[in-house]
């Protein structure tokens, strides 16, 4: 069996959440890959929201088995919060023992970073993450199966501080009091240990079991360290392939891959956004769209659909079909419109340079629809609405094989 994979295409918030937990009814296993707590997944269920972070959105589904990858860099305390909100998880879900632990020192270096970068600073979610993946790379990091021996670990983590000294000073972080260190790392273990597994083997076992994975990326293609418009990025791969180093699976693995787009496009954090849109059109979309960050509740930036980036990512991502999510945001615009090239210096470019700060959006304008909300058949559409959807197909190529048109799981169009 190979593994479906779910990924976002744009700057992260596409909507991911709400087709994991829609196709989460039908796999028995979902798994996270990368990321951590900076994530924020919302879905709305019969008109209940809940806001995951760490935890799959397999969740909600009692019947699935949720994976988190060693390719995600773990808050304890963030998921013992999470974890709070739910019954019964024995069973139904498991952390890697590689996956590389992000503890509170780590978000007060991504705090102090960015308080120190000033202007330059990239508006992360102050989580920890950068930090957390940077000690992993430097091979300085400690893992989540470390916890298991918590007296250990803080010694381990206090001999850390103590190499570090001259860093932690200019950054002012104190060490930690090592009694209350390990105090909080052994509550850590007491709370996580039976979730702690080697989960390489239990997908592996699955696969060849024939159960139905699911991968569920966070974030977006555009925010990938490599691929994405660095330094403005997060710290992990957030593309397909990162889901392969991210939980110990091979490129054959992966099956079908599912691009999630919006129907126009957001950014939140610093960076170049060529297709944001500054005026009462982009308000009006934050309004609609409430766009507001899940985690940090910091307002999104909007703009217009970007087809020479959605078609630069699907390539990225081997993309089969996308799906294209809040099409009822844009009910009731008198006019849409999608980017369909870049001007560069005074030359029209159909491809995404590897600056994006120095493109300007060159539109094309659409006639836009009085409402989509509950639509769930692709003929029921307004005749606009379709003309928009397949326009997005001709530019960039990939199918639009879902389309939302509310937040609600049912409000969703599949087509065949
Ligand atoms: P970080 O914290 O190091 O990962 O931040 C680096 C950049 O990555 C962006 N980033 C995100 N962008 C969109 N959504 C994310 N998750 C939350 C959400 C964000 C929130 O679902 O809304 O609540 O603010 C997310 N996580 C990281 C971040 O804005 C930086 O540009
Ligand atoms: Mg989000």
């Amino acid at each position: 069996m190979k593994a479906d994979l779910i990924v976002g295409i744009q700057w992260g918030d596409e909507g991911k959440g709400k087709i994991v937990d829609m196709l989460a009814q039908k796999y028995d296993i979902v798994c996270r890959s990368q990321g951590g707590h900076n994530a924020g997944h919302t879905i709305w269920v019969d008109g209940v929201k809940y806001a995951l972070q760490l935890v799959p959105s397999g969740i909600l589904n009692p019947k699935a088995i949720n994976v988190i990858g060693n390719g995600v860099v773990l808050s304890p305390e963030a998921i013992i919060k999470e974890m709070s909100q739910f019954q019964n998880l024995e069973g139904r879900l498991y952390i890697s023992d590689k996956a590389h632990l992000n503890l509170p020192y780590h978000s007060q270096i991504d705090q102090a970073k960015e308080r120190l970068k000033g202007d330059k600073a990239i508006g992360t979610t102050g989580k920890g993450i950068g930090p957390a993946y940077a000690e992993k790379i430097s091979r300085t990091g400690f893992r989540v199966g470390e916890l298991l021996n918590p007296i250990k670990l803080a010694e381990n983590v206090i001999d850390y501080f103590q190499q570090n000294r001259a860093i932690f000073d200019v950054l002012q972080i104190d060490t930690p009091n090592k009694e209350e260190l390990t105090a909080l790392l052994t509550d850590y273990k007491n709370k996580l240990a039976p979730f702690i597994t080697n989960t390489t083997n239990l997908i592996w076992n699955a696969l060849d079991n024939d159960k139905k994975v699911l991968l569920e990326g966070a974030q977006g293609t555009l925010l990938d360290i490599d691929h994405g418009t660095y330094p403005y990025v997060t710290s992990s791969s957030t593309v397909s392939a990162g889901a392969c180093t991210g939980l110990g699976i091979s490129p054959k693995d992966i099956g079908v891959v599912t691009g999630i787009v919006k129907a126009y496009c957001t950014r939140v954090g610093n960076g170049p956004f060529p297709s944001e849109d500054f005026t009462e059109d982009g308000k009006k979309i934050a309004d609609i769209g409430k766009e507001f960050g899940t985690v940090t509740g910091r307002a999104r930036r909007c703009g217009w659909f970007d087809a020479i980036a959605v078609k630069h990512a699907s390539r990225l991502n081997g993309c089969d079909q996308l799906a294209l999510m809040k099409l009822d945001v844009l009910d009731g615009f008198p006019k849409i419109k999608i980017c369909v090239a870049y001007d560069l210096d005074g030359e029209r470019i159909d491809y995404m340079p590897s600056d994006l700060n120095k493109v300007k959006p060159i539109y094309e304008e659409f006639d836009g629809w009085d409402s989509v909300v509950g639509i769930t058949e692709y003929d029921k559409l307004p005749l606009t609405a379709k003309k928009y959807i397949e326009k997005i197909e001709e530019l960039t190529g990939v199918k639009v094989g879902i389309i939302s048109t509310s937040p609600e799981r049912a409000d969703t169009i599949i087509r065949g």
